[in-house]
């Protein structure tokens, strides 16, 4: 074993994100920086002696070193058993199951998620907690301020393991497990849907394209839809994770999965079309001619999931991130649920899902999931809305139009601005805030605002506050806007403006949601000074 000294701590000004440590992958090669924060994170913890963690990743670019680089600083940390899937892949739902099912101290998951990956693109890093689940806000803090002092690590001088070897071995005490990544997961998803009756979906003729855009869903997705459910060989597409996931972006949204979209809205589109992003957290449903936003797939899911087996109980509660749509709030009413409103990351719906609070999450950056796990999870979002297609025998056209008659429709946009300077997106949410408490009853391209906030968050579990999670403006007719800036990039600053416009039940549902948010962006707009500030108020993303 080894003592490495590290002179200074690689972390000046890093703060947690979102969802871990994410930067370019250079970063992360340059010597030192990754093993900082690994021993950090084994620090703040507690150390990692007598340990099992699950080890995995969506097998971008620097990957398997990464793989090899914690094993070995794992087994010189006195850590007695590693969990890792084979090749180096792990979903980030397979990690969060494994380390529920084998009760284990937590996980390290290799990804940046949806962002590109390759040598000059982005890699990352997160710690996922005993329950599963990210690491709360306490941890990555403890983890935070170990990277401020910390002056060494330990790593194994161990040479490479093989981890295409299914099996055990041994490094310096440490055991090893190589195992399938698929199985257990599959086995999960079994218990919760009804297997039998979306084969049979399948066996009428039923059609689907899964787009698993070159990320760790591929290999799930043909073992579950093809070789389980029967559907036939080529619904899943781009099944086969690389390194640079095809030169893409893993993001299974209609701009970076626009060739799926393209597929769906034509002549010859399946009945049903999804997608799932780099390490298969995250889901995209599209029906033919449908696309269904993340927030309108939440109430839909959270409206139908009885009539999967693992949800016939009913739902304790339903959860939603604040920007996402109030589209889940009006099915909840209706249910009789609770429904919770969170900061933007999956890591603030775990003590709800731990306390039996909520069964169903969602966030409109495109992820769901359940109590089954503690983290988002997009084929089981698939498989669900499966079920439910196998169950009503509708399309997915018919159940959305079926649901705006009931709920009325929350018309939804994200518009994304990438690469801000971060000074100017500082000034231009500096700006606002310090306004917001004057803006009530103002005036804005003919709406008028009847709030404005700054979202805190009072955990109802455990009492922990989490303030400045996003500006809202909330307007008079049912119109929201909200404002965060994104804590996932790695260029500049990202500002998120999340648009929202209600047409109530029995109402017009057939507008484009451009023309439907368009006095709502107006006014985001001219409240925000946005021209003035960031110099441009067309946005490079809107999904
Ligand atoms: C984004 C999304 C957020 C999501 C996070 C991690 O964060 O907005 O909803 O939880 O990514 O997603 P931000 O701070 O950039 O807006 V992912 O699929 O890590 O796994
Ligand atoms: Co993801």
């Amino acid at each position: 074993m080894t003592i490495m000294t590290i002179s200074k701590g690689p972390f000046d000004g890093q703060k947690p994100g979102t969802s871990g440590l994410r930067k370019k992958t250079r970063v992360f090669m340059e010597p030192g920086y990754l093993e900082c924060f690994v021993q950090s994170t084994f620090n703040a913890i507690g150390g990692a002696a007598g340990k099992t963690f699950v080890v995995g990743g969506d097998g971008r670019f620097f990957n398997k070193e990464a793989i090899q680089t914690i094993l070995k600083m794992a087994a010189a940390n006195g850590a007695s058993k590693a969990i890792v899937g084979q090749g180096g892949l792990l979903s980030t739902p397979a990690v969060s199951h494994l380390i529920r099912l084998g009760g284990t101290d937590g996980g390290l998951v290799l990804s940046a998620s949806h962002n590109p990956g390759g040598v000059d693109e982005d890699f990352g890093i997160k710690y996922n907690v005993p329950n599963g689940g990210p690491a709360p806000e306490q941890v990555t803090a403890r983890i935070f301020e170990q990277t401020q002092t910390i002056a060494q690590y330990q790593i194994s001088d161990a040479p490479d393991v093989d981890l295409s070897a299914l099996g055990r071995q041994q490094i310096d005490g440490l055991e090893i497990e190589i195992i399938d990544p698929v199985a257990e997961y599959v086995d999960l998803m079994s218990s919760l849907f009804d297997f039998d009756k979306i084969a049979a979906l399948f066996s009428q003729g039923f059609t689907m394209r899964f787009d698993a855009m070159h990320a760790v869903t591929g290999p799930y997705a043909q073992v579950i839809l093809e070789e389980r459910l029967g559907a036939p060989a080529g619904t899943v597409i781009n099944a086969v994770p690389s390194e640079d996931f095809g030169g893409g972006h893993p993001d299974p949204n209609p701009v970076w999965a626009k060739p799926l979209m393209d597929e769906m809205m034509s002549e010859a589109a399946p009945d049903f079309g999804a997608a799932s992003d780099g390490d298969g957290d995250r889901n995209m449903i599209v029906g033919r001619a449908a696309y269904v936003t993340p927030s309108d797939s939440l109430a839909v899911l959270a409206a139908n999931a009885h009539l999967a087996p693992g949800y016939a109980n009913g739902l304790a509660g339903v959860a939603r991130s604040m920007p996402t749509s109030a589209a889940a709030d009006r099915v909840a009413e209706k249910l009789g649920i609770a429904c919770f409103e969170t900061p933007t990351g999956w890591k603030f719906f775990g003590n709800l899902l731990d306390a039996g609070k909520v069964t169903l999450c969602g966030e409109e950056s495109a992820g769901t999931g359940s109590d089954h796990v503690r983290e988002k999870d997009g084929l089981w979002a698939v498989l669900l809305w499966l079920n439910i297609l196998a169950e009503r025998q509708q399309s997915v056209a018919e159940i959305l139009a079926d649901h705006w008659a009931t709920y009325g429709r929350n018309y939804y946009s994200r518009h994304d601005y990438e690469a801000v300077p971060s000074d100017a997106a500082n000034a231009l949410m500096q700006g606002l805030e310090a306004r917001l408490a004057s803006l009530p009853g103002s005036t804005w391209a003919g709406l008028t605002l009847s709030a404005a906030d700054s979202f805190s968050y009072t955990d109802p579990v455990d009492g922990s506050v989490s303030a400045n999670q996003g500006l809202r403006l909330t307007f008079e007719g049912g119109g929201r806007a909200v404002l965060r800036l994104s804590g996932t990039g790695t260029e500049g600053a990202t500002l998120r403006v999340y648009l929202e416009q209600y047409a109530a039940a029995g109402g017009d549902h057939s507008l484009s949601a451009e023309t439907a948010l368009a006095g709502v962006r107006q006014a985001t707009v001219e409240i925000t000074d946005m021209q003035q500030h960031i110099g441009r108020i067309a946005p490079d993303v809107r999904t």
